[in-house]
Order: C-alpha cells, then sequence, then structure tokens
C-alpha cells in the first residue's frame, strides 16, 4: 500500500489547530451601519444639490439617507451581498462566492463584497479539507482509495493534481488577492450572524459576528499552510509502506515519555530507510522553484497567524461581537496581559489553553522565521534562522509534560528551500533522527 498521506495528515493537524480561527454587515448604503459604501458609477446622481460632504466617487458615500431621486443606488450590489451571506449561513462557499463576485461586478470595491471572497474561498477550502479528509481515512479503514487507474499511484497523482490544483491551491490565491484589498481598507468589517464550521463532515458549531481585520489574518493563515503544505506533494515523493505508518500509532500509547521518544525515532527511521521506498522524501529535480514557493508560503502562513492575534490585541473595539476577540477583564477597552482569547468552536480559552496557544505561537514564529530564511522576508537577513527544538519542550512543557527534546538541537529549515539538493529533506530528517537516536536510545 503506497500513500503520500502523511502530509494530508499534517495539513489536516496543522489545520484542526488553526481552524479555531476564523466572521457581516446587514447595510451598505442608505443604513445607518458599516461600512458606507456608494456604488455609483462616478456621478452624483442626487437630483437635488449634493445634500453630502463628498459623494462624488466611486468609493465612499458618506451620507446615511437615501437620497437618490431614482432606485437606491446600492439595491442590485446588496442584493448580491445578501445573497451571499445567506449561502455563507448554509456553508455554501462556491454559491457565496459567486453571488460576492456579481456584487463586485456592480461596484468593484464593495467592502462587504471583497471581504465575503475571503469566506466564501475559505468555507470551500473547508470542504476541500473534508475531501482530503475523506480520502485519508479511505486508506487507514480500507488499506486504499478505490483504484480507478492501472496503479495505485496513478490515481493519487490524479487525485493530487486535480483537487489540490484546480479546487484548492487556484482558490487560495484569490483568497490571498481579495485579503490584500481587504487589508487596505479601514476598518473593514463584514456583519453576518452564523457560519456553520464544518471540517471533514463533522459540525464544529458556528462563527459568526463581527467578522474583522484580525479575521481575514486567521483566514489567510489557515489557506497559506494548506496551500503550503499541499505544494510540497507535488515535489516531494511521499510514498511509504503504510503498515510502517500503523506502527505509529502504538508508539504514541506508550505511556514513558522517554521510551515513547526511543520507539518513535525507531519507527521513523523505519520509515525513511525502507529499502523499498527508497525515494521517500526525496526532491523531484525539477521541483525546487515550486518547492521554494511551498515553503515560502508555509512562512507567510506561520507570519498570518501571528498577525491574528496581534491584531486581536490592538483591537479597542467592543468584544462582544467579535468573531475572535479577547475577553476585557479589567474593563478598560483594550487587550492586557493574562486576557483570554476567545476563539470559534472553543469559546473563552482558560488558563491551561491559553499556555497552550501561546507554546504554538512561539512555534510559529520559529517556524516562520526558518521557513522565511535566506527569502525577501528574511526577518534577520545578516544570520541564519534556524528551527530550535526548544520551541517544541515549550509546547510539552504546556500539556503538562516533561521538556525531553534536546532543547540545543536546531533544524535548519531555511536551508531546505535554497539548496538544489534532491535529498536535503531526506538528508535534514536522517540527521534529526540520528541525533534523537543518541539522546533516546532503542531500548
Ligand atoms: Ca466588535
Ligand atoms: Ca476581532
Ligand atoms: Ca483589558
Ligand atoms: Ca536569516
Amino acid at each position: 500500500m503506497r500513500a503520500r498521506s502523511l502530509a494530508f495528515l499534517l495539513i489536516s493537524l496543522v489545520l484542526f489547530l488553526m481552524l479555531a480561527s476564523c466572521g457581516g454587515n446587514g447595510g451598505g448604503d442608505d443604513d445607518t451601519g458599516m461600512p458606507p459604501i456608494d456604488d455609483d458609477a462616478g456621478e452624483d446622481d442626487d437630483a437635488a444639490g449634493d445634500d453630502d460632504i463628498a459623494d462624488d466617487d466611486t468609493t465612499i458615500d458618506d451620507d446615511t439617507a437615501d437620497d437618490d431621486s431614482a432606485a437606491d443606488d446600492d439595491s442590485a450590489a446588496n442584493y448580491w451581498i445578501e445573497d451571499g451571506k445567506k449561502w455563507l449561513r448554509a456553508a455554501e462557499g462556491d454559491k457565496a462566492r459567486l453571488s460576492f463576485l456579481k456584487a463586485l461586478e456592480i461596484v468593484p470595491d464593495h467592502p462587504e463584497g471583497l471581504y465575503g471572497m475571503v469566506l466564501a474561498n475559505t468555507v470551500h477550502n473547508m470542504d476541500v479539507l473534508s475531501i482530503v479528509w475523506d480520502y485519508l481515512l479511505s486508506f487507514f479503514e480500507n488499506g486504499g482509495p478505490v483504484n480507478r487507474g492501472d496503479s495505485s499511484e496513478g490515481v493519487i497523482d490524479w487525485l493530487i493534481s486535480t483537487i489540490l490544483s484546480a479546487f484548492l491551491n487556484d482558490r487560495c490565491e484569490e483568497l490571498f488577492h481579495y485579503a490584500d484589498l481587504v487589508h487596505q481598507l479601514e476598518n473593514p468589517t463584514f456583519l453576518i450572524d452564523a457560519i456553520p464550521i464544518i471540517i471533514a463532515w463533522t459540525n464544529y458549531g458556528t462563527m459568526g459576528g463581527e467578522f474583522d481585520e484580525s479575521d481575514v489574518y486567521a483566514m489567510e493563515s489557515y489557506s497559506y499552510l494548506f496551500d503550503g503544505l499541499t505544494r510540497h506533494l507535488f515535489v516531494v515523493d511521499l510514498n511509504f509502506d503504510m503498515s510502517l505508518a500503523f506502527a505509529l500509532q502504538d508508539v504514541f500509547n506508550i505511556p514513558d515519555p522517554s521510551e515513547m521518544m526511543s520507539a518513535l525515532v525507531v519507527a521513523l527511521k523505519n520509515l525513511v530507510d525502507d529499502p523499498h521506498y527508497p525515494n521517500f522524501l526525496v526532491i523531484d529535480e525539477n521541483g525546487f522553484e515550486d518547492l521554494r514557493l511551498a515553503g515560502f508560503r508555509m512562512g507567510n502562513g506561520f507570519d498570518k497567524m501571528l498577525k491574528t492575534f496581534a491584531s486581536v490585541e490592538a483591537e479597542t473595539d467592543p468584544q462582544n461581537d467579535d468573531v475572535i476577540a479577547y475577553v476585557d477583564k479589567n474593563g478598560n477597552g483594550k487587550y492586557d496581559d493574562g486576557e483570554p482569547f476567545v476563539i470559534p468552536t472553543f469559546g473563552e480559552l482558560d488558563a491551561d489553553q491559553m499556555a497552550v496557544l501561546q507554546a504554538v505561537l512561539g512555534i510559529a514564529e520559529g517556524l516562520r522565521n526558518s521557513f522565511w530564511d535566506g527569502t525577501d522576508n528574511d526577518v534577520d537577513p545578516n544570520n541564519p534562522n534556524p528551527f530550535s527544538m526548544d520551541l517544541l519542550n515549550n509546547l510539552l512543557q504546556a500539556l503538562g509534560w516533561p521538556r525531553i527534546l534536546p532543547g540545543w538541537l536546531t533544524i535548519d529549515i531555511g536551508s531546505i528551500y535554497r539548496t538544489n539538493d534532491p535529498y536535503a529533506i531526506k538528508n535534514t530528517v536522517n540527521l534529526v533522527l540520528n541525533i534523537l537516536g543518541l539522546i533516546f536510545p532503542a531500548s
């Protein structure tokens, strides 16, 4: 049995962590809500004199009443915004996307239209994750997918190239584009009561309220990581013996942390050194450019994760209607250290969950810096930025486990993405496993 599913597993795990993250405005023009919108083609279309300050451009309508002599100048676009929200409430991302596109045809910079495109593609990408998840489970339950070709490997390639390229990567590009436009808006918001969160065919509740800029970062993070991880599948050989992966399940049932680490190292080495799959983790020699993009996108994903919570901490608006929020315990209208975050499906995080989140954000920072190392986004262009294993110890500690990993050990992730060595990943993994094997010898 062959599978490229290790990466899928990683994706799913990261996404479940991130999922926590992702929020409508009923109004538009002529109401008292936000944001104000003018969808005029360019003219002041008032019948009488101009009754406002500057209602003569294509972006801003600064009045609160419909003063047109003709039909409401927003009605056509707003019809499609409301239609898009209807589909979002039904978790129909693709139908919502078409509605927001129609609104943007009428008003190209409609704030809720732009924001809606980010939300619609996020819902779409949740559907893709469900499909990927189903595919993964089919391996574990049946030993492989239904064979539609001459070889199962061909089926996997077909599935990866079709599903991921057309249904995921293209939509991610679109999401990134509209997210960039939303970031250019002043105080972007999108009000909607409830969007179902359905991952892997399971409903984890809803997200709703006042979506704002921090929620855009969260949605970008989710899609950058999903996009970055899956782009590895095109260029890294992930065919391995599934039965060896099954052995991993037993490893995690070992109660003693050191014994578990010893068994984990052995199990992983068996996978990496499997003579039947000598090309496992080898990079396609034509794939280095794609690999660089994949790594850069990973860096973006971790960066957006950090920006999500930094952005929430900077908010001063009432948090009771926010999607991702903090609880203003001392009521001073701003974030203070120790105040908990509120995340969809999780609710208000308790002290233990906040500790885990802080450890995860520390790991995200280390990974961002390492994935971006040597790129235009390098946070320290004069020095390498290897990933420190000690950041993982922080997470172990937050989970109530001992800090057993060698804190001095660092992994130069960035170098993998800068070389043209097909064995860069395999050699790095082997190096780390060999070092861990010395610290946690097989019993
Ligand atoms: Ca708010
Ligand atoms: Ca917020
Ligand atoms: Ca406070
Ligand atoms: Ca650097």
